[in-house]
């Protein structure tokens, strides 16, 4: 069965919450039953971690990255901030596919550049919700 991992960094707690017409309405833990029951028939085990801490994620990342098949990884504003997130990313075995519910180019400046993107195996951007499916998808 292969594992795999979703983790949202922060403030991703608030999807469903607060700007809708940026991020849409569900909440991630109903979209997270939406995503199992996609992949019911699929020999994947998918679970989920949210943190608004960096160091939190970064232990996650340790914990998880040398056993799970694959990480699905929309860290946030970490993204454009975090050396240490990338180091991470870097050091585990587990491939790691960033994603991005909106389309970052599109918007301010400080959020067109990831520290991530370099040591990902791919990047989804743009797509809503949908982006995660894609890459469990592709891990599938
Ligand atoms: O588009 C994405 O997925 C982002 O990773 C979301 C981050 C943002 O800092 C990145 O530049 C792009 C922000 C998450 C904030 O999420 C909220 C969700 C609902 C309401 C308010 C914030």
């Amino acid at each position: 069965m292969l594992q795999v991992m979703i983790i949202n960094g922060p403030n991703l707690n608030l999807l469903g919450r607060r700007e809708p017409e940026i991020y849409g309405e569900d909440t991630f833990e109903d979209f997270m039953l939406h995503l199992k029951g996609k992949f019911v028939d699929s020999d994947v085990e998918l679970s989920y971690f949210q943190s608004n801490h960096e160091g939190e994620l970064l232990d996650k990342l340790h914990e998880i990255g040398f056993n799970y098949d694959g990480i699905v990884l929309n860290a946030g504003a970490l993204t454009h901030t975090s050396i240490a997130l990338a180091d991470a990313v870097a050091a585990i075995e587990a491939p790691v596919i960033e994603v991005h519910i909106s389309n970052v180019h599109k918007r301010e400046a400080f959020r067109q550049h990831s520290y991530i993107s370099a040591v990902c195996e791919g990047l989804i951007v743009g797509f809503g919700l949908r982006g995660y499916e894609l890459a469990v998808q592709y891990f599938v």
